[in-house]
């Protein structure tokens, strides 16, 4: 029997007329229910060449903790890079270091491999919802503007063994990262020339070790976009300093004067600011994805209100949910396992009696952070963290 037959799928497995067009499910293709051509689609942007560069995480449609890879977000700021084949990349270590090592892919595969389970959330991530709390603009949608918010498991070799290899001294205390993508940013003062991506990782972070050089995501080797063939991933901070399609590691003494440190991924009043202070760890946060902008109106009864939560600064400990505007609150379900760089699912039950509700959660983290609901403002809008809540109506 084939499935393309009309007439060999029973009406009652037939997916057309049970998913309407409009639903969050509307990407939902195929004849059958479980069929491997059921997907949620992406919100995508295309280069002028009709590639796919830009891809945004429907997170309140998906369940459990991995994004799966075709769904999870891609950030660059300048033109993705041509292809470089695993056997013709080589990635360079040099500057402050005892032996300049240059590795191949197969090279850098001989070193004892690591996982690492983590979300990766780009510091523009929900960015307006700052004018929204400060009253200057809309309510954001987290439905219709799909997110920069994605979690995978991650496989390479931790980069200390690396550095180790190479022989730290006591002058090695930053590794800048360079990337083979090259550009001039779209806000870069006049005569900026072009550079390839780079990040200075202070020695600290570089050394810790689920801070790795990563050749797969989600149990399959890098896919171009995420930064084929090894790109470096730091869990916890903040996604820009996870440089893809890495090129070159220089040892420093020195911080490095990256043009994305104090030109763009910066908390500040504003850009001529003396006291800029480099984005690094992301917040403690949480959201709720269920219900959501979705869903208006809900039964009265008993609701699960659902969602996830994540710190940068160490694991989750508590989430608690408020269905009042953050009059009162309750402690939320969390759900195993609790991977130290992941987010947790967690869940809370509701007994809803009919009126007009705004739901939130807060989350937090074992070092003691709490999310807050007042934002860190700051002149380039990075790294909101705050508490956001969901009007809904029970009937
Ligand atoms: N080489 C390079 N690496 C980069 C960037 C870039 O522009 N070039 N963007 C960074 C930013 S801002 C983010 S949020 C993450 C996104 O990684 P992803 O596209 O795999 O989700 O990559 C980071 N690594
Ligand atoms: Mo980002």
């Amino acid at each position: 029997m084939t499935t393309s037959e009309e007439g060999a799928v029973p009406d009652f497995l037939r997916m057309d007329d049970a998913i309407g067009s409009d639903s969050a499910n509307a990407g939902l293709t195929g004849d059958w229910y479980g069929w491997p051509s059921k997907e949620v689609n992406p919100v995508t942007l295309l280069d002028d060449e009709g590639r796919t560069v830009r891809i945004r995480t429907p997170v309140m449609d998906l369940e459990g903790l991995i994004t799966p890879t075709h769904l999870h977000y891609t950030v660059q700021h300048f033109d993705v890079p041509p292809i470089i084949p695993a056997d013709q990349w080589t990635l360079t270590i040099d500057g402050e270091v005892k032996n300049p090592l240059t590795l191949s892919f197969d090279d850098l595969r001989r070193f004892p491999g690591r996982s690492v389970r983590t979300v990766m959330e780009c510091s523009g991530s929900d960015a307006t919802f700052f004018e929204f709390l400060k009253g200057e603009g809309p309510r954001p949608s987290r439905t219709s503007e799909a997110m920069i918010l994605s979690a995978s498991e991650w496989t390479g070799v931790p980069l200390y063994a690396v550095l180790q290899e190479a022989g730290l001294t006591d002058k090695s205390l930053y590794i800048r990262a360079e990337g083979w993508d090259i550009g001039v940013p779209a806000t870069a003062k006049e005569g900026t020339e072009a550079f390839y991506y780079d990040k200075g990782l202070p020695v600290q972070k570089a050394l810790h070790p689920d801070t790795i050089l990563a050749w797969a995501q989600n149990g399959a080797l890098l896919e171009h976009l995420h930064g084929a063939p090894v790109r470096l991933l730091v869990p916890g901070w903040s996604g820009n300093w996870s440089v893809k399609w890495l090129r070159r590691l220089e040892v420093t003494e020195e911080m490095p004067d990256c043009w994305y440190h104090y030109q763009f991924y910066y908390y500040a009043d504003s850009e001529d600011s003396p006291d800029k202070e480099l984005i690094t760890t992301i917040g403690v946060k949480s959201m709720v994805t269920s219900p959501n902008d979705n869903t208006k109106v809900i039964n009265s009864g008993e609701q699960m209100i659902r969602g996830y939560a994540w710190s940068g600064a160490g694991a989750i400990d508590s989430v608690e949910v408020s269905v009042d505007d953050g009059e009162t609150w309750h402690s939320a379900h969390i759900e195993q396992p609790r991977d130290r760089f992941m987010w947790v699912r967690w869940s809370y039950k509701w007994d809803a009696k009919p009126g007009d509700y705004t739901i939130m959660s807060r989350a937090t983290d074992e070092v003691g952070r709490v999310q807050s609901r007042e934002p860190r403002y700051n002149n380039m809008r990075k790294n909101f963290s705050a508490i956001v809540g969901y009007p809904v109506t029970v009937e």
